[in-house]
């Protein structure tokens, strides 16, 4: 089963949008192994995005990301890291798919309240970035397993 990375951005957190947005995670049926609340400092945030080191929007960015609290999270399910991309749409709010997180939340390129990794590599660095092996935690959905008892 596929691990991605998530955080809910600083300027969710400060709007009150943590609940509304792990909401919609776990409605798509993604299961939540990791989750923490954190407040990066700037090294460690120039860190997370060193594959954005020298772009013109790199020292905003490691500044808007170090100015408050996020949630980290750890989201499992098939092709989960499409299907988080999807729920979080285009990095642009401006340009991302009606219905989803940043469409509806977010207010510009930068403060666009959510994280996803976007590969698998980018996963296998960011999920160990923030939890160990052990903080991840192994157990299911029971509204997702099919049974006679059961609701779908
Ligand atoms: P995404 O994977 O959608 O988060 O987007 P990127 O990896 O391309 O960019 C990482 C973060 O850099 C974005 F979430 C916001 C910020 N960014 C800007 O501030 N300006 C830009 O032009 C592009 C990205």
């Amino acid at each position: 089963m596929e691990r991605t990375l998530a955080i809910v951005k600083p300027d969710a957190v400060a709007r009150g949008k943590i609940g509304e947005i792990i909401r919609r995670f776990e409605e798509a049926g993604l299961r939540i192994c990791g989750l923490r609340m954190v407040c990066l400092d700037k090294k460690e945030v120039e860190q997370f995005y060193h594959i954005h080191r020298g772009r013109p929007f790199f020292e905003s960015l490691t500044d808007f990301m170090s100015s408050g609290p996020s949630v980290v999270m750890v989201l499992e399910g098939e092709r989960v890291i499409p299907t988080v991309r999807a729920i979080m749409g285009a990095t642009d709010p401006a340009q991302a798919a009606l219905g989803s997180i940043r469409r509806d939340l977010a207010t510009t390129i930068e403060q666009n309240a959510v994280h996803g990794s976007d590969s698998s590599e980018s996963a296998a660095f960011e999920v160990p970035y923030f939890f160990a092996a052990v903080e991840l935690l192994d157990y299911t959905r029971a509204d997702r397993v099919a049974g006679p008892d059961r609701e779908a």
